[in-house]
This record gives structure tokens, C-alpha cells and sequence, in this order.
């Protein structure tokens, strides 16, 4: 269904919107530093364990059937905040990063066809804080700055492996924020890996591979090499992978759960994982200016999941054109702050939720978002 979406009707001044520009290099290590990790009881542990088993093995896949047997591919937004939200995505796609209005465009007929993608049940989520409240924690701090001029797009800083690269050689750009990418605007969600893919495709960008991915939140980029087993099964690389790793916390030797934006809660009655009784409880993006990787990369631990892709033989790395399977992390949000399963940066998670990443029919839900990556030639 192809959608004519008015970008005339907001009246902006095309190309006038600046990137947000950042003055101050720091990574924050004092601040991080400064606070000792929260440690989990047996107990805590124990409850988180059961929870993560409940929401995995049983309530989510009937709840992806329910969501989608509602669903028909004429669906039309009819909630007035969801509409309101996605006028407000376009617009500041438009004058806070300045994207091309074709691009924009493009964005919008892609998600002008999802009866969810948002920022979530406007009637069910309530944001922790509000978008003022993140421009003010991030007020008196000092924040990474952004690589535009070798990216070229802004909020994206390169990353690349510090043992033989540099910046200025470096030949990937990861988005700073969780999309829209933009600090202090809530994350999308609701929105499947397809269409996450499409949305960082009409940017000019891609959906990062697991591997740089995990590289951006780590500190260095690993080669492929070392990081898939295109030869063997899923499970099996996806073990090998985990257990030769290092655990790092955006470059830490442990986790950062008060540091980064674990702590919201769900909504009481959100066990079936559906959109009337889950809220997007979210931070603004960014709202922890301490919870940043070692190349400048914000909320990689906390806040929302995150879709990347996971290539399954060496041709289906996004790196290459190609795309596997689906892979997410970088959340903590939707446990309330326990922690069910290891997340440092480089653990991958075992199939959650597989599917193709482009399958019309891929994983969605109230707390998963995406960012995107960008190759540089
Ligand atoms: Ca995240």
C-alpha cells in the first residue's frame, strides 16, 4: 500500500535543521566509575530466572499470534496519540537531523502500514521521565561527541577495532541513540526487524550484524573470523561464540544496571506481552549520560532491546547486502532492573524470537527498538 504522506503539511524548512552538535569529548568514566554495580540476591536471581522463562517459552509466542490475527494489511491508525507520535517522528526526522524528505517520506510508508509502530500504547505506557528532564541531566555533563564529517550523517560515531584502526580509518558508523536517533526523543517500538531494516535502508544506513554491534557497545570491533561459525548450526556458533568471550560493560568489568536505564518497570499486567496491556515504559534516549560505550554510543545496556541481524553463512552479513536472522539485546528494561540472563555486550542471546529479518512476520514488542549502522567508503 503506498501511502502519500503530506510532508508539505508540517511546513518545514527543509535542510535548515542542524544536527545536534556536541563540544566535549568524554567517555564519563568518573561518573561510572563512582558507583558501585547493584549485586542480586540468590533470590532475586532465582525470581528473575522464572520470570524470563515465563515470558519466553510461554506468553510471547501466543501473544505474537494474537497481535498479528487483528492485524490485516490495510490497517489504519486510529489512536490519536499513536497518530500524534508519528507526526512527531517525521518532524523531527526532518528539522533535528535533516533528512532528506524523500527519505522521510519513505520512513512513513513504512510505518503508516504497522498498526503499532510508536512509541508505544499511548494509553497504557508512562515514560519514567520526560524529554525535558533528559536535555537537563544531559545539561551539566560532558557527552561524546559525533563523527559526521566521516559518517556523513549525524549522532553516528565510527567504531572500529583500536589494535589496527583509528578514526579517520575507520569503515563503520554506528548511530549513537536508539532510533529516531536523535538525544531525548523516546525510541520507536513496536517495529519488527523487517521494518527496521527498510527504515535504516531509506537512511542510507543498514541494520548493524551482531558483530558490530556488540563491537560498538564493547570498545572494538572483532573480525569475522572470530566471531560467527558459519559451518555449524545457530545454537552451536552462537555457544562457541559465548563462551570464548570477554564480559565487558561498555568497556567495563561490570554491569552498569545503575548506571544505564534499567530500572523502569513494566505494567502490572504485562505478562501476555500485548499492546493493550503492555507500556512502553521508556527513557528518553540518551537520558544517561554515563551509560555510553567506549566510541560514544549511548543506552547499549538498557532502555530498549535492539534488532540487529545475525548472519547464519558468511553472505548474509548486512556488511555484505546480504541478512540473516533475527538477534536482539541491549535491554534490561522490560525485567524491572533484575537481570535474567547475562547481557554484557558481547553475550549473544540464544533464538529468541528467530525468524529471517526480513520476514513480514518478524518479532515485535512494547520494548524493542533498533539503531542502525553505515558503512564508509
Ligand atoms: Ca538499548
Amino acid at each position: 500500500m503506498k501511502l502519500a504522506w503530506p510532508l508539505a503539511a508540517f511546513g518545514i524548512l527543509l535542510g535548515a535543521g542542524a544536527a545536534t552538535v556536541y563540544v566535549l569529548v568524554s567517555s564519563n568514566s568518573d561518573e561510572r566509575d563512582a558507583t558501585a554495580p547493584v549485586l542480586l540476591t540468590e533470590d532475586a536471581t532465582r525470581v528473575a530466572a522464572w520470570m524470563d522463562s515465563r515470558l519466553l517459552t510461554a506468553a510471547v509466542p501466543s501473544a505474537e499470534l494474537q497481535l498479528d490475527a487483528s492485524e490485516s494489511p490495510d490497517a489504519t491508525v486510529e489512536l490519536q496519540g499513536l497518530r500524534e507520535q508519528r507526526d512527531h517522528l517525521y518532524q523531527v526526522l526532518l528539522t533535528r537531523l535533516a533528512v532528506d524528505p524523500k527519505a522521510v517520506e519513505s520512513i512513513a510508508n513504512i510505518i503508516e502500514v504497522s498498526p503499532y509502530a510508536g512509541t508505544g500504547n499511548p494509553e497504557a505506557t508512562q515514560h519514567p521521565i520526560t524529554p525535558e528532564q533528559c536535555e537537563a541531566r544531559r545539561l551539566h555533563v560532558l557527552l561524546s561527541s559525533d563523527d559526521e564529517s566521516l559518517c556523513g550523517a549525524p549522532n553516528m560515531v565510527a567504531v572500529f577495532d583500536p589494535k589496527s584502526e583509528d578514526v579517520p580509518h575507520s569503515r563503520l558508523c554506528i548511530d549513537q541513540y536508539e532510533f529516531p536517533n536523535i538525544p531525548c526523543e523516546y525510541p520507536l517500538v513496536w517495529v519488527r526487524s523487517s521494518e527496521a531494516a527498510q527504515i535504516c535502508k531509506a537512511l542510507g544506513k543498514r541494520l548493524c550484524d551482531a558483530h558490530e554491534w556488540e563491537g560498538a557497545c564493547a570498545g572494538a570491533i572483532l573480525p569475522v573470523k572470530s566471531e560467527y561459525w558459519f559451518n555449524l548450526s545457530r545454537e552451536e556458533s552462537t555457544k562457541g561464540h559465548n563462551d570464548k568471550r570477554v564480559r565487558t560493560w561498555l568497556g567495563s568489568p561490570s554491569p552498569l544496571l545503575d548506571v544505564c536505564g534499567t530500572m523502569s518497570a513494566k505494567n502490572p499486567d504485562c505478562w501476555d506481552v500485548t499492546w493493550e496491556q503492555c507500556g512502553s515504559n521508556t527513557y528518553p534516549t540518551g537520558s544517561f549520560p554515563g551509560c555510553v560505550s567506549p566510541f560514544g554510543a549511548y543506552d547499549m545496556l538498557g532502555n530498549v532491546a535492539e534488532h540487529m541481524n545475525l548472519p547464519l553463512r558468511l553472505e548474509q552479513l548486512a556488511s555484505r547486502g546480504g541478512l540473516g536472522e533475527t538477534e536482539m539485546k541491549g535491554s534490561w528494561f522490560a525485567y524491572d532492573g533484575l537481570v535474567p540472563h547475562p547481557d554484557d555486550c558481547r553475550w549473544r542471546a540464544p533464538a529468541w524470537h528467530e525468524t529471517p529479518v526480513s520476514s513480514p512476520a518478524s518479532h515485535r514488542n512494547y520494548h524493542l527498538g533498533f539503531r542502525c549502522c553505515k558503512d564508509v567508503f
